[in-house]
């Protein structure tokens, strides 16, 4: 199919300015007539819509939770998916306290496991003891986020491990059949998610070999996006190119500052993808994607590692506040529950994130500006709290400044601004200033404002006015809101501790080769420390050996990446293990891809077929998971049994 990007973007975008225009505040004529003409990429009516939402949450809910895998080879049995306590209006309202406006649901990960009643295939939730295969998660939930008023997302995933055809044109049939029974019985979605993790190794309906797909060859992602319009006409689709969203480039929940919604109308690389590109000519948003855990399913040993709701705040300043919207995953326990500990912390998160913004502190001020352009766009607009009315200039006034009178004693640390985005990304750079004690002071020079700037102060001020000065734009600014709020701290939740019988102590062990130095780091059990090596090339892998310090039963080990310490630290792509008891005749236990590495941080934990007597370990490594000059890994470790 002969599809352009730009051709299906512009007559969505079309589509959007009607919509946009019909929202549009000035319901008067004579306003409507005088409104400044859109400038650059503008959101079609699903992306503005998809706008106001701002924050909502991924479960991630499929056979790894019963694995206790990021990613399933594709040959579990339907029969491990076995939740004892399914309830998804606690799962729901946990995403809800913490001010969620919309669920999505991992309907089928890269395993192929389906969690609906699909006649697709028998590697589904029919096969399975819950509910004597009666049960359907994707409905349950479905049923449960709608009860609570939130709104309801599927992920499915592209990626198929466990079907014999992945590959090959009939794969993608049974993608689309399944893609449109999710579209067609579970209600109205808001977003469809394709994720790009694609292609590797897996079962395959036992062929158990890696496969190489090229992605947006085999799926034609623009009649995938065109399906799912067609049947869903809300539902903004993630991700590949002509889809409505973009991803933000990491799974660290830091979206760039700035962060354009505007793209180029090519691929491009991830940095690209953080940052957006001022003029870009596709409107293509970023989503923030990140778990509450380290991992993306519930793994009992991250029990400890939950973010604290003080993190929870920073992800939102840099997600929400970056103008971007933020996907934050909760992924429910064995029991098919959130667990404990994260419903305090999102209760907490939320409750903060509420009491800070119900009280909008420029009530009762009043606004001017250097220049309006006329009625229905005066300065004032900017305070009613109306994402569709907006203060303007005339066109030729490009760096205006709108200064708001306060009422005295007014004590603030947040700032929000908003543009009215039917009309494009128009601020390029702004700063934001106080008078304090007679003087102004500049608070913030950033750029762009997007759907939303949050500019949060080191400590609350108290001023008698405040000003927003463009500095740069290439059109008439168009800003819906400028707020100001007073920061109120989450309760704090303490951590919890959570041991793990099986990890064996790593303070025993001892390296005995490494293809460099400083290796010792590999058993420090910091994760702060990361051992960098040159990435290996053919026929030089890197490689380590240790002294478990005596025979133990070794069941698998872990490798846990150094990327929280450095971005730009790129992981192992795979490994071999081998175990030995003298030290000299080694026995490979295990040789495969590690699962979700190239930007996860979480500890990837691998079991051998079966636990064996061992003294030493000896890992090698052949291949970095992104092409990188430097290949770097934070700890090294081990477990006695499966969990
Ligand atoms: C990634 C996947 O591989 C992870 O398992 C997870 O689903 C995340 C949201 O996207 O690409």
């Amino acid at each position: 199919m002969d599809f352009s990007r730009r051709r299906f973007l512009t007559e969505t975008a079309a589509a959007g300015a009607v919509a946009g225009a019909l929202s549009a505040a000035p319901a008067n004529a004579a306003v409507a007539a005088n409104a400044p003409k859109p400038w650059g990429a503008t959101p079609s009516a699903r992306q503005w819509k998809w706008h106001q939402r701002g924050m909502y949450s991924f479960v991630h809910f499929a056979m790894n939770t019963f694995t206790d895998k990021e990613w399933g080879y594709g040959d579990e049995k339907p029969e491990w998916f076995n939740p004892t306590d399914f309830d998804p209006d606690q799962i729901v309202a946990a995403a809800k306290a913490a001010g969620m406006k919309g669920i999505i649901l991992t309907a089928k990960h890269h395993d192929g496991f389906c969690l609906w009643q699909t006649q697709t295939t028998e590697h589904s939730i029919r096969n399975s003891p819950y509910k004597q295969g009666k049960g359907d998660i994707v409905r349950e939930l479905g049923d449960a986020t709608r009860r609570a008023g939130l709104d309801y997302g599927l992920y499915l995933s592209p990626w198929d491990r466990n079907r014999a055809d992945y590959g090959t044109p009939a794969y993608i049939t049974y993608y689309r059949t399944q893609l449109t029974e999710l579209c067609t019985r579970y209600g109205k979605l808001f977003e469809v998610w394709f994720d790009g993790a694609n292609g590797g190794d897996g079962y395959y309906g036992g062929a158990r070999e890696t496969r190489h797909i090229d992605a947006p060859k085999y799926y034609n992602w623009p009649s995938i996006i065109e399906m799912v319009h067609k049947l869903q006409p809300d539902a903004c689709t993630f991700d590949p190119l002509g889809a409505d969203i973009r991803w933000v480039g990491n799974e660290n929940g830091v979206a760039g500052d700035p962060c354009w919604p505007t793209m180029p109308n090519k691929p491009y690389g991830q940095d690209v993808g953080n940052s957006g590109l001022r003029g870009g000519e596709l409107w293509w948003p970023a989503e923030t994607d990140v778990s509450i855990r380290p991992g993306w399913f519930y793994h009992a040993d991250e029990d400890s590692k939950v973010k604290s709701p003080e993190r929870l705040v920073q992800l939102y300043d840099e997600s929400i506040g970056r103008g971007t919207n933020l996907n934050l995953n909760l992924p429910p326990d064995r029991r098919g529950r959130i667990a404990d500990q994260d419903v305090k912390i999102l209760k907490s998160f939320g409750d903060a994130m509420r009491a800070t913004l119900a009280n909008d502190l420029t009530k009762g001020a009043v606004a001017h500006a250097s220049a309006t352009r006329g009625r229905g766009f005066e300065a004032a607009q900017v305070l009613d709290g109306r994402r569709e009315t907006y203060w303007s200039t005339p066109d030729a006034d490009l760096t205006p400044t709108l200064t708001l009178d306060l009422a005295p004693g007014t004590h603030f640390d947040l700032i929000r601004l908003r543009e009215y985005l039917p009309l494009g990304v128009r601020v390029t750079r702004f700063v934001v200033e106080a008078e304090v004690d007679g003087a102004w002071q500049r608070l913030a020079e950033k750029e762009c404002i997007g759907a939303q700037r949050v500019i949060r102060l080191p400590q609350k001020i108290t001023a008698r006015r405040v000003r927003l000065v463009v500095l740069e734009a290439p059109a008439c600014p168009a800003i819906s809101e400028f707020a100001l709020f007073a920061a109120v701290a989450p309760v704090p939740v303490p951590a919890i501790v959570s041991s793990d019988p099986t990890v064996l102590d790593t303070t025993r062990w001892t390296v005995v080769s490494a293809s460099g130095e400083g290796a010792a780091v590999l058993l420090d059990n910091d994760a702060a420390t990361i051992w960098k090596q040159p990435a290996p090339t053919p026929g030089h892998p890197v490689q380590v050996a240790v002294d478990l310090g005596g025979g133990v039963e070794l069941a698998g080990f872990s490798l846990t990446p150094g990327r929280q310490v450095d971005a730009h630290a790129v992981p192992p792509k795979g490994y071999v293990a081998e175990t030995s008891m003298d030290g000299k005749t080694w026995t490979k236990q295990g040789e495969g891809e590690f699962s979700n590495i190239a930007y996860a941080l979480s500890t990837q934990r691998v079991a051998f077929d079966k636990p064996v007597e061992a003294r030493f370990l000896r890992l090698t490594f052949a291949e970095t998971a992104l092409s990188a000059p430097v290949l770097a890994i934070a700890g090294i470790g081990g477990f006695s049994a499966r969990r």
